[in-house]
């Protein structure tokens, strides 16, 4: 399947989603190395399920890919019993160059507020960041403030932080020290709260020979083995339920993804925000009917939010939008 389609490909893992699946995302930045990752899990055997690899300065993918990376007969026998299957989500990075990051965050938001649904059984996280970087760039700051957000610090002990791209150092020395700044800087708050630190590597020392497919399934599979086989609290014989926070809150709190921590961050584009008073026009009048005081009123804040939003945004309106806008506005 091969992931920077334009349009959003129908998504048959998802449709058949149940709660003997385990969900695994890769996030990170854009380039950090995530489909590269996914593939090297898959290995060349199922080659044909690999997916696309960016070779170039613009962002690669663009729609949240779910990958089947292994799928086992849960009772050996009895095989009409359903696999159950490991499934690593492969996510585009926020600050993307092709797509806004409220596209990026509703893509990821919706995949994962349908799959929490479904009860598929989102073991941990695994979030991953190019060691190569010369700097701790905006990109990668955003990138890691809008994970924390999605995350939630309850879920921070059910994330593996992984570093990429080690072999592109001669001096092993330049890395180490990159990698210790991380843990004492910018990962430090998240370690703190139980998130692990690993490195995907190719090789293992300078001057090592290198079979850099074998050493790197290894090295990918061991990340993805730590989170796949993380204690697991069982409360009569049901595995731990296990959401993130942004699940919660869509779907446990019914929240709009822009009343979540993860969408308040972010700055609406002018048809986006005329989109979203829409939908919170057609919501809070179904609320109004249902007299559901609490909910108009959790609305109303969004809306104040989104017009404050409206309102710092340096751009001239045009004439048409501008009527639109009023519209909507006087419409409350
Ligand atoms: N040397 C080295 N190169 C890597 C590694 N991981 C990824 N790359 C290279 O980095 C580039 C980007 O890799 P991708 O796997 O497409 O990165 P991505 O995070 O999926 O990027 P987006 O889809 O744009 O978000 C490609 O040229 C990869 O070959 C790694 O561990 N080592
Ligand atoms: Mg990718």
């Amino acid at each position: 399947m091969k992931s920077s389609q334009k349009n959003i490909p129908s998504d048959s893992i998802l449709e058949g989603g149940r709660d003997t699946d385990i969900v695994i995302p890769v996030m990170g930045a854009t380039g950090a190395g995530k489909s590269t990752f996914i593939n090297y899990l898959l290995g060349d055997e199922q080659r044909e399920h690999h997916v696309e690899v960016g070779h170039h300065l613009s962002s690669c993918t663009t729609n949240v890919t779910p990958v089947i990376v292994s799928s086992t007969t849960r009772n050996p026998r009895n095989p009409n019993s359903e696999p159950s299957r490991v499934i690593i989500l492969d996510t585009p990075g926020f600050d993307d160059t092709l797509e806004s990051d409220v596209q990026i965050l509703k893509r990821i938001a919706d995949w994962l507020a349908i799959s929490y649904r479904k009860k598929m059984v989102l073991k941990g996280v695994i979030y991953l960041h190019d060691i190569s970087q010369d700097r701790f760039t905006g990109t990668a700051r955003r990138n890691l403030s809008m994970f924390n957000r999605l995350c939630g610090d309850a879920s921070l002990a059910k994330v593996v932080l992984v570093s990429t791209k080690w072999e592109r150092f001669r001096d092993l020395g330049v890395p180490s020290a990159r990698e210790q700044e991380l843990r004492d800087k910018h990962w430090s708050f998240m370690i703190e709260k139980g998130s692990q630190v690993k490195q995907f590597r190719l090789h293992l020392l300078e001057g090592e020979p290198l079979n850099s497919k074998k050493m790197g399934r290894e090295s990918a599979w061991d990340i993805v083995n730590l989170v796949r086989h993380r204690h697991v609290q069982e409360k009569g014989g049901v595995i731990e339920k296990f959401a993130i926070h942004i699940q919660q809150e869509l779907v446990d709190n019914k929240k709009l993804i822009p009343q979540t921590d993860a969408g308040k961050q972010l700055s609406y584009s002018i048809q986006e925000f005329i989109d979203m008073q829409k939908q919170l026009v057609a919501l809070e009048n179904g609320a109004a009917e249902m007299g559901d005081h609490d909910k108009i009123a959790e609305m109303e804040g969004t809306i104040q939010m989104l017009e404050e939003q409206m309102r710092s945004l340096k751009v001239s309106l045009p004439q048409r939008l501008k009527q639109i806008f009023k519209k909507l506005v006087n419409n409350f």
